[in-house]
């Protein structure tokens, strides 16, 4: 696969070329991104990018930004403690305080740029790999890991800070955010949605089916898709023969591809996207082009199927190092910030453990208790039948305070 990619080579332009305005992103991006459909094997189309993995700033003809050293370091920071936090949940997952861990290491610039893109009001349908979109949507971590130890039934209240349940059933989002978005038009409101998804997820009819509803009700919905080049063992190449963004253009909405480890690119991009979407303008489909660089989750063992100098490849436009990089070069943080955030990471990762190892085991009668909102006959049975089996180990003389 062309994993040696367009990041390095190509750093100007996107598909759309200088024809696409940022302001009116669209259509024409995707006219021209459907006139000359990718062969199996040809070039990787161009992306758009604004930071280079050397960590030198480039400017686009479509797609533009202008932010302080505050809001650069600002968004170093988000990354810097999102792959803290990611890294202790593997650790825990490890030593057996979670059941479970999908890593979001090496996306980190997909989900900081994208998460910081959306406003208060804007709704976010995410898979269950996007904890650097719940970071900046204001979910609590510790939510988060209370899911993966199976002691909250679910997680969090959707509703507190518009940012929908994980999802696991692979591209269910779509639809869920497409009608979420279709609502909004109807309440005459001006935000805007986003949903999450993954390269393998594009291969569901949901996520058609989001595509072609969002299209036809020019829903203010934004399809990110975080290509980060495998769905668990599959590789792109086993999943599609044409760029994912291109797709778009069969629907009928604009595509474009980002470079997803460019923190400021994809802010951009997604920015627009979210601008385009409220300003009634419909649809479109963002590919962040990156890389899942750990396993799929802390089930899966990735050397079974790729290979280390795919993984080495994507190293070098790690999305982290290349903002540190820019930062120290034009005089925005110095050897103090970065020494002053490695202490609040470790401070954090601390935070992190504690809370883990403190929740509260679950009332295990609990899980019964929103199903349905007015009971049922069969959640009364089952919950009968799981307190008698539950009752048969005091009998046998293995219950508490014995
Ligand atoms: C409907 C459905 N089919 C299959 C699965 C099993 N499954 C879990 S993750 C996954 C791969 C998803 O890959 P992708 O969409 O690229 O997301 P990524 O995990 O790479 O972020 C699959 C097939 C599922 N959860 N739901
Ligand atoms: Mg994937």
């Amino acid at each position: 696969m062309t994993v040696e990619s367009t990041a390095a080579r190509t750093p100007r332009r996107t598909s759309g070329g200088k024809r696409a305005a940022s302001s009116k992103a669209g259509t024409k991006t995707a006219k021209t991104a459907a006139a000359k459909p990718a062969k199996a094997g040809a070039a990787e189309p161009e992306l758009v990018q604004l930071l280079t993995p050397e960590g030198q700033r480039v400017e686009h003809p479509d797609y533009s930004i202008d932010l302080s050293a505050d809001e650069l370091r600002g968004l170093y920071k988000d990354m810097v403690l999102t792959r803290q936090f990611d890294a202790e949940a593997i650790a825990l997952q490890r030593q057996g305080e979670l059941g479970l861990w999908p890593s979001l290491l090496g996306q980190e610039a997909a989900q900081i740029g994208s998460g910081r893109a959306t406003r208060e009001d804007d709704y976010v349908f995410p898979t269950y790999r996007e904890h650097g979109v719940a970071w900046c949507r204001g979910v609590e971590p510790k939510k988060l890991l209370g899911m993966f130890r199976g002691v909250n039934n679910g997680g969090w209240d959707p509703n507190t800070n518009n940012f929908h349940l994980y999802t696991i059933v692979i591209g269910s989002q779509a639809l869920h955010a497409t009608g979420y978005a279709m609502g909004v038009t109807k309440d005459g409101a001006d935000s805007a949605v986003v949903a999450y998804f993954g390269d393998g997820a594009s291969s569901q009819g949901d996520v058609m089916e989001g595509f072609n509803f969002a299209a036809v009700y020019n829903a203010p919905v934004v399809f990110f898709c975080q290509n980060n080049q495998w769905a668990i063992s599959e590789s792109n190449e086993k999943q599609f023969r044409v760029p994912l963004f291109q797709r778009a253009q069969g629907f009928g909405f604009p595509g474009v591809r980002v470079d997803g480890n460019d923190v400021l690119a994809v802010l951009a991009v997604t920015r627009a996207a979210l601008d385009r979407a409220r300003r009634g303008e419909g649809p479109m489909l963002i590919e962040a082009f990156t890389y899942r660089m750990g396993a799929h989750t802390t089930s899966d063992d990735p050397t079974k199927y790729r290979r280390d100098e795919e993984r080495e490849a994507w190293e070098a436009k790690d999305p982290i190092l290349r903002l540190r990089t820019y930062l120290l070069a034009e005089g925005m943080a110095d050897e103090a910030f970065f020494a002053d955030l490695e202490k609040e990471s470790e401070d954090f990762g601390k935070q992190v453990r504690e809370a883990v190892r403190s929740m509260p085991d679950p009332d295990m009668m609990a899980i019964f208790e929103n199903v349905y909102a007015d009971g049922s006959a069969l959640v009364d049975e089952e919950r009968a039948q799981f307190a008698a089996y539950q009752a048969s180990f005091a009998d046998a003389g293995h219950g508490e305070g014995k």
